[in-house]
């Protein structure tokens, strides 16, 4: 038997991570035999995570939704049976079309980045939305409070070009788990390091990332602000202030120098519940240090204050003059740099809302859902302030019964009779499980796409490597069929996927020659971009003082004994849930080997913790608050410091134990800036669930 001649197709990966590879898929015989990194993409450098290199393990999964699906079962119960297309699409339309002759807000899409792709994502679907008046989705449920401090501070979710983190010398790992979530910035942070750099990691959590740094922080949750300001104190009093380059490149400093100089370090370490000499040590390093760069991740900014303590920490390599060197300065999001490179007016087409609420301009439009708040929202009743009560909800891209805090009342909404409910999924998961339809969507491996990267700066192109398995579409091809049948003719729900994906860029901006060659493009920005300022604010300097904000400072959890000392006296361990490294998000959890290498819903408690409470490593406990319980096992473990659990993230409920995730305990209150969740801002309690003889005896001797 000779094997069928292999062909490599050029890809990009779609997932929510700030690496957005670029991939070579290896099909035989019209198989996806291989996924593997591309050599050749200076950021991929040929590697691939463990979780994509098994994507062709998840296209082909057993369990992957084939056929258009109608629900038979009750809500949440899962029980489906096939349907056509046709009847499908049909139904979906005539339900469609009467909710909108009343009022078409009454329609939500939600959608977040289980595909990044600027056609699969908000692409056809955006046109589709706009063309029939829905509510629009304010999309905060993952980086808003940082990408808005961002913004408020630099002008834009700009920064450093990971490249050159291989030639810093000290890197100040921050809120981020790179081992975890980024391996290809990890890469070059390992290059440093073996040429000599320091590297330091500052995250309650001991993570793998933590372990293999020179030094590890372990302040508590929603303390960055404090740290940071702390650090400020010190640069100031040992004159470590890059003088020049503030005087021109900074706006507001002398300001928020007066409010630095009341955070000594024993003050910032009294907050942050770590040592004096920590924050007196990581200032005189910063300080010293030629060039410091800092990748600050969103792990950080998932609390009350996150966008007071973004901005706080971006100023920090203004104050030192760290960009001055293209190996100085701070990366937490390159998006920005995709302005004006990616079409997004052409792809997404917002004036077709005009077709519904007239010319843009006369203060007419739909209203905005924040997706952060869907627990709530899908439970409210209509209200003037409101407005019409949620009648349909359009799911793609997303599993919010999962993802989105408080999600007891997520689940309840969706649970709703009344409230009609379609997703486009790959599998059935929690939140299909609610669905009246179903409909399956492609894979990555199976569709056209165009994609930006929010932690490099190339523009990526992928191409279908087979044909869609089953009666699988893309995402845009059901809402170009959705369109047809709700009677929209505008020509731009006739252009194709392909057309799409290539159409998506600025040929001025992107080189369509390089992106057709090898796959990817990179954007021409300067090595050292604020070098001598040019932030992109209006006058080009960065803001310690931002219009409409006033100066930064340290916003205390909600959930803290600062804030809520009655709470912290019932529920007195901060949880944190950053992601388990094999899952994806809420993706992955259903793929068999990865799900096997994370074992169990997990829980990480210190041992002066557990040992107050009675628990072992190993017992399963109920994690609890007033929101709700969440049964995993414990992992006596130093990852977990005193006084903070870690709830790794986020398994699909009915995969749990006991039928909920770490989100039962979350909330809904939303950040300082960017209205997004505070996710890591959340305080429990943990008890075994068949308390063991000797615990009251443990609980005394430890008291
Ligand atoms: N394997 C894997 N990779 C992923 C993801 C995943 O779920 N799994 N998620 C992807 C997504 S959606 C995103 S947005 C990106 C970035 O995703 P992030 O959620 O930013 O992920 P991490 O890099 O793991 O950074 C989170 C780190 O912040 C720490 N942390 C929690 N609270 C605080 C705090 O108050 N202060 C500080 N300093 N640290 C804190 C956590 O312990 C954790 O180690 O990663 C992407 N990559
Ligand atoms: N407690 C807690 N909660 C969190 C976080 C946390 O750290 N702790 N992290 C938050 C963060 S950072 C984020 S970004 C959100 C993520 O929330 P989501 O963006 O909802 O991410 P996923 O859970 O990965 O779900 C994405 C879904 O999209 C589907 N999908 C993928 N590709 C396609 C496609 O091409 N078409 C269609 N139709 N579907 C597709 C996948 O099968 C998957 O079910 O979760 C947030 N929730
Ligand atoms: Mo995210």
């Amino acid at each position: 038997m000779t094997p069928a001649a292999a062909q490599t197709v050029r890809g990009a990966c779609p997932h929510d991570c700030p690496d957005t590879c670029a991939l070579r898929v290896t099909v035989e015989g019209g198989r996806v035999v291989r996924v593997a990194g591309d050599p050749d993409h200076p950021p991929t450098h040929g590697a691939l995570c463990t979780k994509v290199s098994r994507y062709a393990e998840r296209t082909y999964h057993p369990e992957r939704v084939l056929t258009p699906l109608v629900r038979v079962g009750r809500k949440g119960e899962g029980r489906f049976e096939p349907l056509g297309w046709d009847a499908a699409l049909d139904a979906i339309a005539a339900r469609l079309r009467a909710i909108a002759a009343r009022d078409p807000q009454a329609v939500l899409p939600y959608s977040y980045a289980g595909t990044m792709g600027l056609v699969q994502g908000e692409g056809m679907a955006a046109r589709f939305f706009h063309r029939l008046g829905a509510s629009r989705l304010d999309r905060t449920i993952c980086s808003s409070a940082g990408g808005d401090a961002l913004a408020a501070t630099y002008g834009a979710k700009v920064g450093m070009h990971v490249e050159f983190f291989a030639e810093s010398r000290l890197i100040l790992i921050w809120g981020s788990n790179p081992i975890t979530s980024s391996v290809h910035f990890w890469n070059f942070a390992q290059q440093a390091k073996r040429a000599g750099a320091r590297l330091v990691c500052i995250d309650p959590r001991r993570t793998e990332t933590a372990e293999k740094c020179h030094q590890h922080i372990a302040l508590l949750p929603g303390t960055d602000g404090a740290l940071a300001l702390g650090l400020m104190h010190e640069l100031v009093v040992h004159d470590a202030i890059d003088h020049d380059y503030v005087a021109r490149h900074v706006h507001g400093w002398p300001a928020l120098r007066e409010r630095a100089l009341q955070w000594p370090p024993e003050s910032a370490a009294a907050t942050c519940g770590i040592s004096v000499d920590e924050v007196r040590g990581l200032a005189r390093e910063y300080a010293q240090a030629r060039p410091a760069a800092i990748r600050l991740n969103y792990g950080m900014q998932r609390v009350r204050g996150g966008g007071n303590a973004v901005r706080l920490v971006a100023l920090l390599p203004c104050l030192t003059g760290a960009w001055r060197h293209r190996a100085g300065g701070l990366l937490l999001s390159s998006s920005g740099w995709f302005a004006g490179a990616r079409r997004d007016a052409w792809l997404q087409r917002p004036d077709l809302l005009e077709t519904v609420y007239g010319p843009a301009g006369q203060g007419r439009g739909p209203r905005t859902v924040n997706m952060s708040t869907i627990g709530d929202d899908l439970l409210r009743e209509a209200s003037p302030a409101f407005g019409p009560r949620i009648e349909a909800v359009v799911v793609y891209n997303s599993n919010p019964v999962a993802v989105a805090p408080d999600s007891a009342k997520v689940a309840r909404g969706f649970a709703r009779e009344d409230l009609y409910t379609v997703v486009l999924e790959h599998f059935l998961t929690d939140t299909a499980d609610h669905a009246d339809i179903v409909l399956p969507a492609t894979t990555q491996l199976e569709h056209w796409d165009a994609h930006t990267a929010y932690g490099h700066t190339y523009a990526l192109l992928n191409e279908p490597a087979i044909a869609p398995l089953g009666q699988a579409l893309s995402n845009a091809e059901i809402f170009r069929r959705l369109a047809a049948r709700m009677g929209y003719t505008e020509p731009c729900f006739a252009d194709s996927d392909e057309a799409m994906a290539r159409g998506a860029f600025e040929p001025a901006r992107v080189d369509a020659a390089a992106l057709q060659a090898q796959g990817w493009a990179r954007l021409e920005i300067p090595e050292a971009p604020f070098a001598d300022g040019g932030f992109p604010t209006p006058d080009g300097r960065a803001r310690a003082d931002a219009p409409g904000l006033g100066l930064p400072d340290h916003v205390p959890n909600y959930e803290s004994v600062q804030s809520a000392p009655e709470l912290a006296a019932r529920y007195p361990l901060a949880m944190i849930s950053p992601p388990a490294r094999h899952f994806l998000n809420s993706s992955f959890v259903n793929v068999a080997s990865l799900r096997a290498a994370e074992r169990e819903p997990l829980l990480e408690i210190h041992a002066r913790d557990a040992a107050v409470r009675g628990l072992r490593s190993g017992e399963v406990v109920r994690v609890f608050n007033d929101r709700g319980e969440y049964r995993c096992k414990a992992v006596v473990s130093d990852r977990a410091r005193p006084g903070v659990v870690n709830g790794l993230g986020i398994w699909w409920r009915k995969l749990g134990l006991a039928g909920t995730n770490v989100n039962e305990l979350t909330h809904q209150r939303l950040t300082d800036l960017g209205r997004a969740p505070a996710f890591y801002d959340c305080l429990v309690e943990v008890a075994a669930v068949a308390p063991p003889v000797n615990a009251v005896a443990a609980a005394g001797a430890a008291a």
